[in-house]
């Protein structure tokens, strides 16, 4: 299982699942949900709305992770997984733990070979890259401890935006910078 940690936008990383830190609302607002559905075009909402008309009537609860086609972008499948909002009081970081072993969980449902994170929390959610960084490496370890020889899963990609996140993931999955 290999573990990479990217500096860019992760619309563009060639991967079989991506995941969004979405909004529990499941249609979409800033940030990376934002980035997703500009390059992902219609069919992705349209793709949301549906399952707020048909099986998610409430959205989707923090910590909970869910698939769906990925319109445009280079990736199959968009897995959906609103973190914890710490400005609404929503702290524990049990929460956004689940969010990355439930989307593994769901990747390797639909037979996922490689899938890619962003820093979920670390923006509008208002977690510390560092705690969000760590929460991913000790869920993703755990995870494969587990699941490792039933997985399809063997590439993940932490997706890094800003300077910030990059250090934050390197440090927690201790993966110094090899271009410098
Ligand atoms: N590729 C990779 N990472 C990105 C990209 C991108 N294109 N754009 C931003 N990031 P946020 P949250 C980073 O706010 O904190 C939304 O409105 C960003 O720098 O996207 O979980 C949703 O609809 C940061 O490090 O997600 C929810 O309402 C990380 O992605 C709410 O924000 C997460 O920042 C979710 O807040």
């Amino acid at each position: 299982m290999h573990i990479d940690i990217v500096r860019g936008d992760i619309t563009e990383q060639k991967v079989d699942a991506i995941v969004n830190a979405a909004n529990p609302s499941l249609l979409g607002g800033g940030g990376v949900d934002d980035a997703i559905h500009a390059a992902a075009g219609p069919a992705l909402l349209a793709e949301c709305r549906k399952l707020r008309a048909t099986t998610h009537p409430d959205g989707l609860a923090s910590g909970l992770a869910l698939a769906t086609g990925a319109g445009d972008l280079p990736a199959r499948w968009v897995i959906h997984s609103p973190g914890p909002n710490r400005h609404v009081g929503q702290t524990n970081p049990k929460t956004l733990s689940q969010c990355f072993t439930n989307s593994l969980y769901v990747a390797s449902r639909l037979g996922a070979t490689s899938v890619a994170f962003p820093a979920i929390g670390a923006g509008a959610y208002g977690w510390d890259p560092e705690d969000v960084a760590s929460i991913a490496a000790h869920a993703i370890h755990e995870w494969f401890e587990t699941y490792l020889h039933s997985t399809s899963i063997h590439r993940v990609v932490l997706v890094a935006y800003n300077d910030k996140v990059e250090s934050a993931f390197r440090k927690a999955f201790n993966t110094p910078r090899t271009d410098s």
